[in-house]
């Protein structure tokens, strides 16, 4: 069976982002019919200024919503990575096969060390932003993953794990499987409502731009609706040109179902196009709503998901990652 493994940073609120690019596809296909692993991937939180109780409440959310989105504990099986000190262990190991090189490649330390620069005007940036994709290829690569589902943001991240994956097997020994990223057929990237040009990260300063999956539904309206289009007239789907509209479409393509390309055909007005999209996503975002709030009335329950999912995953992780330990030359404890 395939081995499929995904996280999410509790680096701020879950998005539509989030949910369109991953999480729905983890719900709809990957835990049905896979053998899945879903992780609440907190160490990636540590690499930016972070305040640690609301990584601690971030955490535990994140965790809460995977659930009411509907991972099922009897067909996945979902953790916190902390939890599991296999991907640590396992993290050093392949800094010691990645190179700097390729750490300072990644379009997202580019931006991210940019930003955090700024934001400290010119003050320093954490080791851990750095080797992040090292310690994300050790999530992937500790359970023996075949297929890592993610948004089109992640898909260098996944690269480099496959990188990382050939390289020890050849210089070591075959150790680990190779594994491949998939995306979405639609909203592979879904857009900032008032920055299209940028993606919707739910650690970004936009609110405004931003729909999180716990927005009342008249917030959701009223970001959707502020949207930035264009003056243009006509509804066409044009990502270049046009990257406002074709975001939304998109969006209401991915609530709805159908290509967006159709259906700019269907629409007259800007006005109505948003409306349609803004009640399509409050229908989606309700059902996760209310079991989000059942779930927090018992927290015991998410509790013992997360101690019995760390549990599965530790049993699974710990045998890949001792061969890898006696493959590059450390002896047996
Ligand atoms: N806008 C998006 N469109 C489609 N997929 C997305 N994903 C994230 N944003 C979008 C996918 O969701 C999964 C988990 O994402 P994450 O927690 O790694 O990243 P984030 O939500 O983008 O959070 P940050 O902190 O704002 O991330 P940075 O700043 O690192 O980009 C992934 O599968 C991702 O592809």
């Amino acid at each position: 069976m395939t081995r499929v493994f995904s996280g999410i940073k509790p680096t701020g609120h879950l998005t539509l982002g989030n949910y369109l690019g991953a999480i729905r596809r983890w719900v709809d296909v990957d835990q049905r019919q896979s053998d899945a692993l879903f992780c609440v991937v907190d160490l990636h939180a540590l690499t930016v200024d972070h305040d640690p109780a609301r990584v601690r409440r971030l955490s535990r959310q994140a965790a809460t919503l995977l659930l009411a989105a509907g991972l099922d504990p009897k067909l996945c099986t979902v953790f916190v990575q902390s939890h599991v000190d296999e991907h640590a262990r396992l993290s050093y190991v392949m800094e010691c096969v990645a190179t700097d090189g390729e750490m300072r490649r990644m379009v997202q330390y580019k931006e991210k060390a940019a930003r955090e620069r700024e934001r400290e005007r010119g003050g320093s940036v954490r080791l851990s932003l750095l080797t992040y994709p090292v310690l994300m290829a050790a999530d992937i690569l500790a359970y023996g993953t075949d297929e890592v589902p993610v948004g089109d943001d992640q898909t260098q991240h996944v690269e480099l794990a496959r990188d990382l994956a050939v390289r020890f097997n050849q210089r070591y020994g075959h150790t680990f499987v190779v594994p491949r990223a998939t995306r979405p057929a639609v909203a592979a990237r879904v857009m900032n409502l008032q920055e299209p040009t940028s993606k919707m990260g739910k650690s970004d300063d936009s609110g405004p731009g931003i729909v999180y999956l716990l927005d009342e539904p008249d917030v959701v309206r009223k970001k959707v609706m502020r949207a930035v289009t264009d003056s243009a007239a006509e509804v066409v789907y044009d990502r270049e040109a046009r990257p406002g509209v074709a975001n939304l479409l998109e969006i209401l393509a991915a609530c709805g179902g159908g290509n967006p390309e159709d259906l700019s055909g269907v629409y007259e007005s800007y006005g109505t196009l948003k409306k349609d999209t803004a009640e399509a996503v409050v229908e989606l975002l309700r059902p996760v709503q209310e079991r989000h709030k059942e779930l927090c009335a018992d927290p015991a329950y998410v509790e013992g998901v997360l101690r019995d999912g760390a549990e599965k995953a530790r049993e699974m992780a710990k045998p890949m990652v001792d061969s890898a330990y006696r493959a590059i030359g450390l002896l047996p404890a």
